[in-house]
């Protein structure tokens, strides 16, 4: 079937949330496919908008915000600018990066939500929620904490238990209490707006089921799950004072709810971004709207968001929706509470030139049909042995040898061997293999299509061997340079979607100061026959093992504590910590306890008195190591005898969670009797 040619691509990428910084698997699940796939149609000359920006509302930003003691708008700035500013350094193309929390979003937002009612498209409900009585507040489910009715952790939220995954509503938790007040909640009356999305069924199913059979799969099953198992209206309001406020009468100390107006922050980034054209962008049948997203967003990319714009009127819809599946890390779930993660700016810090090393780790493994994994170890196999051996292997070959029997200028093609015409000949359906992949969202297969240009490079001068026949035959080595530098130029195009830095810097070797279209793929001659080359310079250096061993060990350090440390305590008061005496102390004398393994007695000076306090750490300090040690006390505890003896105190000690017990001490001596607090 031959394809509809558009007038206009508007490509989205999904907002993230301002409450974190982007990992690899935000990356390879939504922003480098979108990247590729934009650059591509860039190359083609086709007219592109790419759309990229933070979606700055909804509760989790509300609770750490308060968890912080800060605001939610404190919150979002931070992020905002923290996430806008890594995508840049990763050479994400954005036409826009804004975000949900501006004017323009919420007068967009709002009007959006007002044309509907007032075009009786939603429906007005009562229901009964949870209200934290103290606080005063309406509670959104991950308010609610209580025991998880499944495995007993006894801080589930009220949507879900973080123990052992399970999806809760608030009804099913055990002695719920609100995470605000810590108060019991109790159920209010209250009012909201609903997308009838049942109205939408009939509509929906002819649309996606019938219309779109070419959606992928994981995509086209998720939808027609949903479908079979028949739509209920949504609620897209909440009981929030953090959002863009329903603005109809009754919405007082109501929000849109923020998977309402985040897919309507596209259009609002569009607004912005074309104030006067933007209509065209959304309401013309020539545009073709493709929205990038992980696979936890289809519902809304595909249902929701679509119905929204069916309500409205007037709107094109996404013509496709090529979600992701899940990246992991070394096996395991991406975990952010868990710190389990590739962060993208400490990447761009840590590992600086390497941009395109992980673009192109991310392309190769990326989640497209099913989840996969992330591993230090093939990050660094695809660098040494792919772009390092392969790729830049041949570029230096190629143009280190014309600048050494040509002077850095092309040579020109003597005569064609039947081998050399053979090689040409796969070129142009190459080429088009690639831009198949491309057209289809295949982005793994298309970066292997693109290296295979290098990969034919590479085969093509081991067995033409121009530095043997060099001694014989020059006009032969200038027609095998002639063509291998035709091929470097040729990955510059090739491979731009994909590495943009890299096909930077080989513009740079080749002398090529624009970018070259995408039809010249299949162009015969793309340098001509005296064009001088720069030096070249190595386009990847090999990664060491102990690169990777530092990123590994990076990872293990932070996970397991945080996996087992123990809970957060309630919270306390100032006053209670008050009532705490905790002081610098000197070890005089120390011995073991006997008939004991674990207790050392010490007696110690604590500026105020000497005394002797028997402690549990002879398992982790000798008694030698003890003497003349500063550490600190709790002076105020209540004496203990503790085998015969009187303890007047407790030394305080951190406690790794295997046990393990090291003494806090100050780092430079101060007196003794100072006070800790
Ligand atoms: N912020 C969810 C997410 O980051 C959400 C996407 C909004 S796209 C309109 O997974
Ligand atoms: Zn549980």
């Amino acid at each position: 079937m031959k394809q509809k040619e558009y007038k206009r691509y508007l490509v989205t990428s999904a907002l993230p949330y301002a409450n974190g910084p982007i990992h690899i698997g935000h990356l390879a699940g939504v922003y480098i496919p979108a990247d590729i796939y934009v650059r591509y149609l860039r190359l083609r000359g086709r007219k592109v908008c790419f759309i990229g920006g933070s979606d700055e509302h909804g509760v989790p930003i509300t609770i750490i915000a308060h968890q912080l003691g800060v605001t939610p708008q404190d919150i979002v700035d931070k992020y905002h600018v923290q996430i806008k500013e890594s995508f840049k350094r990763l050479g994400i193309s954005f036409d826009i990066y804004s975000r949900t929390s501006s004017k323009i979003h919420h007068k967009t937002a709002s009007d959006f939500f007002k044309k509907l009612y007032d075009q009786g498209k939603l429906l007005e409900k009562e229901s009964e929620q949870y209200f934290d009585p103290e606080a005063n507040v309406f509670l959104a489910d991950r308010y609610i904490i209580g025991t998880c009715p499944r495995c007993g952790h006894n801080e589930a939220f009220g949507d879900q238990c973080e123990k052992c995954g399970s999806t809760l509503s608030p009804d099913e938790l055990i002695d719920p209490r609100s995470s605000i007040s810590g108060s019991t909640p109790e159920k209010r009356k209250t009012k909201h707006w609903y997308l009838p999305l049942d109205r939408y069924e009939p509509w929906l199913r002819e649309w996606i089921l019938e219309g779109h059979k070419e959606w992928k799969p994981n995509v086209y099953g998720q939808c027609k799950s949903w479908l079979d198992n028949g739509l209920q209206p949504r609620a897209v309001s909440r009981d929030l004072d953090w959002g863009v406020p329903v603005p109809v009468k009754g919405g007082e100390g109501k929000v849109l709810y923020v998977w309402f107006d985040a897919p309507i922050g596209y259009i609002s980034n569009t607004i912005e971004l074309f104030p006067d054209t933007w209509e065209e962008w959304w309401k013309d049948e020539n545009t073709k709207m493709v929205h990038f997203i992980g696979k936890d967003n289809i519902v809304f990319h595909c249902i929701v968001f679509p119905c929204m714009l069916k309500a409205y009127g007037g709107y094109i819809l996404p013509e496709n929706v090529p979600a992701n599946e899940f990246l992991n890390l070394e096996g395991e779930k991406i975990s952010t509470s868990r710190n389990w993660a590739v962060w993208l700016h400490e990447y761009l810090d840590e590992l600086p030139g390497k941009e395109d090393v992980l673009r192109y780790t991310l392309c190769s493994t990326m989640p497209e049909t099913k989840d996969n994994d992330f591993t230090w170890k093939d990050y660094q196999a695809r660098n040494n042995n792919e772009l390092v051996a392969i790729l830049g292997n041949f570029v230096n070959r190629a143009v280190v040898l014309t600048h050494k029997y040509f002077n850095g200028l092309v040579p020109p093609i003597d005569t064609l061997t039947d081998y050399d015409r053979e090689v040409m000949k796969s070129v142009p359906s190459m080429a088009s293999a690639l831009e198949d992949h491309l057209e289809h969202y295949r982005f793994r297969d298309a970066l292997k299509e693109a290296m295979n240009f290098a990969r034919l490079g590479n085969k093509y001068l081991a067995d033409t061997e121009p530095w043997k026949v060099a001694k014989t035959d020059i006009a032969r080595v200038g027609t095998i340079l002639n063509f291998s530098l035709q091929l470097c130029a040729r990955l510059t195009i090739a491979l731009e979607p994909f590495l943009p830095f890299t096909t930077k810097k080989l513009r740079n070797i080749l002398n090529i100061t624009e970018t070259m279209p995408w039809t010249d793929l299949a162009r015969e001659a793309l340098l001509a026959e005296g064009h001088r080359l720069n030096q070249p310079v190595l386009l990847f250096d090999k990664i060491e093992d102990n690169v990777i061993e530092a990123q590994i060990s990076k990872l293990k350090r932070t996970e397991p504590a945080k996996k087992d440390m123990a809970p957060a305590l309630p919270e306390c008061s100032i006053n209670d910590f008050e009532k705490i005496d905790i002081r610098i102390a000197t070890v005089l004398q120390a011995e073991k306890v006997p008939n004991t393994d674990k207790l050392l007695k010490l007696k110690i000076d604590t500026g105020l008195d000497r005394r002797v306090i028997v402690s549990g750490i002879a398992q982790y300090y000798s008694a030698e190591e003890m003497i003349g040690r500063q550490i600190c006390i709790l002076a105020n505890l209540a004496p203990r005898t503790i085998r015969g003896i009187v303890s007047q105190g407790m030394i305080l000690m951190a406690k790794e969670p295997d046990g393990k017990m090291r003494v806090i001490s100050p780092e430079e001596g101060i007196s003794e009797g100072a006070i800790v607090g």
